[in-house]
């Protein structure tokens, strides 16, 4: 249950719209929600009239400075870091041109409760952009199409700004390594949090093109998110290598354990081999377990503790590795002439292995399993 949110608004020469456009989000908001304005010395003195609304809203309206203009994303990641650190559970992120509108705050909140992240979607059902000219609307259903296809067709919207991202959410994909800008850092928050597990739904946005001023993203910016978007898939792909490199050595440490108590066990003590076989089998699973909690899929289990249910998921998926392994041993052992037992063994375990993984990385190390 969230209850302490914050809306985070990035500024730049917006002082047509921001004293209504803040008082609008006031007016849709419950009481204990509280809103911050990044503005980076706004030529047009935005950073005044804020200050002056923050007479009437005291403890509600904070204002952050910056010296001079770094770009909506930075804007948008410093006020999620000063959210963080201020204790807020969930952030609205919005644009102050009214293209976001006040009117679909509630159902953010509403929607937060359950989901790590909620998209303001402009593609389903409901949904909708308006006033906008045929040629820019087709271009971001191209762009659209374009990350769908690239990045997962989960979401449908995927270079909107208008999102609540859950303190949950945020932590696991690491603010502060966040490296894109521009649209692209819509893609990028976006992809991390679907690929490290976070549950994620998409709520139907009317999205009016701004009320007063002028657009700061040039064209160019879509171009560059277009080609980020191959950037942005590598480094999440090569994350997933990363867990797998670690999954495997947890899994050869494993071995190395199993193997250390079998051998104190049945030869030293003499102990019978198949209860004691079994015992490894179960100390090992703990043991990886505990690793691949703590390290190999850390990211996805940011601070989620250990528990026991989990573990038990963690025991199945090991069992359904050892059937695969023992069917391809004996399918290949009985469909070739060997001259070594043991390849077929191997081929096997890396059957195995990569069952395990996936299991480990879909079922039970995601991150909504605890829910
Ligand atoms: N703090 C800050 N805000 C910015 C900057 N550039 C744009 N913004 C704000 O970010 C929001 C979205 O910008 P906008 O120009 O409407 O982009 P568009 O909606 O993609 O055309 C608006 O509230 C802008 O005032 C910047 O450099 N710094
Ligand atoms: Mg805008």
């Amino acid at each position: 249950m969230q209850e302490n949110y914050l809306i985070t608004v990035p500024t730049y020469n917006e002082a047509e719209n921001i004293d209504e456009f803040l008082k609008a989000v006031f007016a849709e908001s419950p009481a204990e929600v509280n809103v911050l304005v990044i503005d980076d010395s706004s030529p047009d003195g935005t950073a005044r009239l804020v200050k002056k609304l923050m007479q009437e809203y005291p403890s509600r309206l904070h204002l952050m400075e910056r010296p001079g203009k770094q770009g909506g994303a930075s804007a948008f990641l410093q006020a999620f870091s000063w959210g963080l650190e201020h204790g807020f559970d969930a952030m609205l992120a919005m644009d102050a041109d009214f293209s976001h509108d006040p009117h679909h705050i509630p159902q953010f909140l509403e929607a937060g409760k359950n989901n790590d992240v909620v998209i303001g979607s402009r593609l389903i059902p409901g949904g909708r952009i308006e006033n906008r000219s045929f040629f820019r609307d087709l271009l971001s259903k191209c762009a659209s199409g374009y990350c769908r296809v690239l990045l997962g067709a989960k979401i449908h919207d995927w270079t909107g700004g208008y999102n609540l991202w859950s303190k949950k959410a945020l932590e696991t994909i690491g603010v502060e390594s966040v490296v894109t800008r521009g649209y692209s850092f819509q893609l990028e928050m976006k992809y991390k949090a679907l690929s490290r597990g976070c549950s994620i739904v998409e709520l139907p946005i009317v999205f009016p093109e701004r009320k007063h001023g002028t657009s700061k993203m040039p064209p160019s910016f879509l171009a560059k998110a277009l080609a980020d978007v191959w950037r942005i898939r590598f480094m999440c792909k090569s994350e997933s290598l990363q867990q797998f490199f670690k999954f495997a050595i947890t899994g050869g440490l494993g071995t190395i354990t199993n193997l250390l108590i079998f051998f104190l066990c049945a030869d030293r003590l003499g102990l019978p081999e198949i209860p004691v076989s079994i015992g490894c089998f179960i100390v090992t699973s703990v043991q990886n377990y505990v690793i691949n909690h703590k390290w190999s899929f850390a990211l996805s289990m940011n601070k989620t503790p250990l528990s026991v249910k989990r573990w038990l998921s963690f025991l199945c998926g090991s069992l359904l590795g050892l059937a695969v392994n023992i069917a391809v041993m004996q399918i290949i052992i009985h469909s070739f002439v060997l001259p070594y037992k043991f390849i077929a063994q191997a081929t096997g375990i890396i059957c195995g292995m990569i069952l395990n993984f996936f299991v480990s990385k879909f079922v039970v190390f995601r991150k909504k399993y605890v829910k």
